[in-house]
């Protein structure tokens, strides 16, 4: 660690913080830390398919003091495309190298979709598809990262008309774990987790029906968005640039997804500087979502209950003490409505959700 610039204390820090994403007690970060220092490392294959890079981007240029540094020391990277110095002959022969001196040890990561159309023709490294080389290292990996969601469900390569038949990773391997890490980027913490997690207990991490870690993907962003009071007191952002965007209020009229979409953005937030989307003034796209993302439109509204207008979303106004019993009339409809909203969206959070179900790895 000390030889990539990461010092001891930002070395544990890295690791609480792993550790309390991972969902684990504090206290496991002193077992968290030490799978880190393994002096073993696991060999991982990185292949690239259908995608813009921004998935290994997002983890190479994070500012956190030496976080990419810390993710390639902890794993032995024996091919990388972006990454490795060798190109041509040199790198097919390092990816042969690894299959054959890695066997059934190696962990595979995916970034990008695989086109399947025309046998695949749309997608080809050193001669071969990207169908063929999934399937052959695929055979002798002991797990699968889809890193992305177009490695996990097809991302903006399978948007409909879908020309090169993009799809992700797990619906073309059906015999080996897959872990979908989705977001578009995803969170790189969230990537380093799941090693941690692998690195310590042995094992992949539980998942839910999407094959997401159920740590990270595990809850609604909209549970704990900065956000929220505005929503629950009915308060909204109605156009971009006006007083309720300028005031921060609530996206949900400008198409905010937040209420569809498992992921701890609004907890972990990015860049190391505590931005995710919504704090910055856009709404959830749903990034993390194979049935939102691209397949709603930005401005789309998900659905949270059955809307009765016309009070669904009433104006709503700052209280002023000594003004009209209207302009309090108004606040109070807001608040109430506003109320109903979020009581619903409490109500179908009690509901059975699809992604409830936990699947052991
Ligand atoms: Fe896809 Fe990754 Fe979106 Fe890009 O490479 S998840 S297009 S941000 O980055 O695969
Ligand atoms: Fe936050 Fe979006 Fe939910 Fe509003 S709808 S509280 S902006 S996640
Ligand atoms: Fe993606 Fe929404 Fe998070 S767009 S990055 S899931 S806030």
């Amino acid at each position: 660690m000390q030889r990539v610039n990461i010092s001891r204390r930002d070395f544990i820090k890295i690791c609480i913080k792993t550790t309390a994403l991972m969902g684990l007690p504090y206290g496991m970060y002193t077992k968290v830390a030490e799978a880190a220092e393994k002096v073993v490392k696991p060999p991982v294959v990185w292949l690239h398919f259908q995608e813009c890079t921004g998935c290994s981007e997002s983890l190479l240029r994070s500012n956190h003091p030496g976080l990419s540094e810390f993710i390639l020391d902890l794993v032995s990277l024996e091919y990388h495309e972006t990454l490795m110095a060798g190109s041509g002959t040199q790198a097919e022969k390092s990816l042969q190298n690894a299959v054959t001196e890695y066997k059934d040890s190696y962990i595979l990561v995916i970034e990008g979709a695989i086109p399947t159309k025309e046998n695949g023709v749309y997608c080809q490294i050193g001669g071969k598809t990207a169908l063929e080389l999934l399937d052959e290292m695929a055979k002798n990996a002991v797990g699968i990262i889809s890193i992305g969601t177009c490695a996990s469900y097809g991302g903006i390569q399978a948007v409909e008309p879908n020309p090169t038949g993009a799809v992700g990773v797990w619906d073309i391997i059906k015999d080996k774990s897959i872990i979908n890490i989705p977001g578009c980027p995803p969170n790189p913490y969230n990537f380093l987790s799941v090693i941690l997690y692998y690195l310590t207990f042995n094992k992949f991490p539980k998942l839910d029906k999407s094959n997401r870690p159920l740590f990270a993907y595990g809850r609604k962003i909209h549970e704990h968005c900065e956000r929220r009071p505005h929503f629950d007191a009915g308060r909204f952002a109605e156009k971009y640039g006006d007083e309720g965007h300028k005031n921060g209020y609530c996206l949900y009229k400008l198409g905010c997804k937040g209420p569809s979409t498992f992921a701890n953005c609004s907890v972990l937030r990015f860049n190391d500087v505590g931005v995710w989307p919504v704090s910055v003034g856009h709404p959830c796209i749903g990034c993390t979502e194979h049935s939102i993302l691209f397949k709603k439109s930005i401005d789309e509204k998900v659905q949270i209950h059955n809307p009765t207008p016309p009070d669904t979303y009433p104006t709503t106004k700052p209280i002023e003490r000594g003004k009209g019993a209207d302009t309090i009339t108004a606040a109070v409809v807001g608040t109430v409505a506003g109320a109903a909203l979020g009581a619903g969206a409490v109500l179908a959070k009690k509901l059975p959700k699809e992604d409830d179900c936990e699947k052991e790895n």
